[in-house]
């Protein structure tokens, strides 16, 4: 269908443009990524690129593996060339909300580690303001025992609503890769996303939240056209 279409296109394009031979690679986690990760593939058998790659989550490792594609981690590569991820809404600061798949924060790490990060993402994702498109939130990781105190004091000091994430395919909430839990942040109006992320990040049990902020340099679009948009 026509997102499918726009991610694949967004995704070949950041790939080709953005990863080049001997790169260490930050693979991302969701749905765009597995085109990245196809592209990636295509490219070390056409080109014989040599590349390493470094996951942000166990879904992207497994695409690593099944690709065939050489698996590496932070410990090996504390540095890497470029880092290729989705997001669930683009501003037009480059500002993201990222989590959506629940895998935020080895993806910021990964992200936080790279020289480049390039966000890859669909038509939906493209948007003035935070919230304009993407309504499920701000997704904030927690540790589990904090998860109460956590929610009230976000809705005391920022307004909306806090909900913990339920699993759909388990029994009770959302367990991460790190095994912690999902908050989803609905927030009534914009907000300065620096100092929000910052404050946030500052309450006792927050692991990590979905607000990325000043970390994306380029932002690819696929458009309903056909065409690929740049941010930069
Ligand atoms: O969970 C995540 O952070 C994903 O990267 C998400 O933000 C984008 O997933 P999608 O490519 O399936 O929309």
């Amino acid at each position: 269908n026509m997102a499918e279409e726009a991610k694949k296109l967004a995704a070949y394009s950041a790939v080709d443009n953005n990863v080049q031979n001997n790169h260490v690679v930050g693979v991302g986690s969701g749905s765009t990524v597995v085109y990245a990760v196809d592209r990636l593939a295509e490219r070390v058998r056409q080109e014989k690129l040599n590349i390493v790659c470094v996951p942000t989550s166990f879904q992207a490792r497994q695409l690593i593996l099944k690709h065939g594609l050489m698996l590496s981690d932070l410990e090996r590569h504390p540095e890497l060339d470029v880092a290729i991820d989705g997001a669930d809404e683009v501003d037009s600061e480059l500002t993201l909300i990222k989590g959506g798949g629940g895998c935020l924060t080895q993806e910021k790490i990964v992200a936080g580690c790279s020289k480049f990060f390039v966000v890859i993402a669909d038509y939906r994702k493209d948007s003035d303001a935070l919230g304009q498109q993407w309504k499920k939130g701000v997704p904030i990781e927690v540790i589990p025992m904090a998860y109460v105190p956590v929610s009230m004091t976000i809705a005391k000091h920022f307004g909306g609503e806090v909900s913990l994430r339920m699993a759909v395919s388990k029994a009770g909430p959302v367990v991460t890769d790190n095994s912690n839990f999902i908050l989803d942040w609905k927030f009534e109006h914009t907000h300065n996303w620096k100092e929000v992320n910052t404050a946030i990040k500052m309450i006792p049990g927050v692991v990590e939240t979905g607000l990325f902020v000043n970390m994306a340099q380029q932002a690819y679009f696929g458009m309903e056209d056909g065409s690929v948009k740049v941010r930069k």
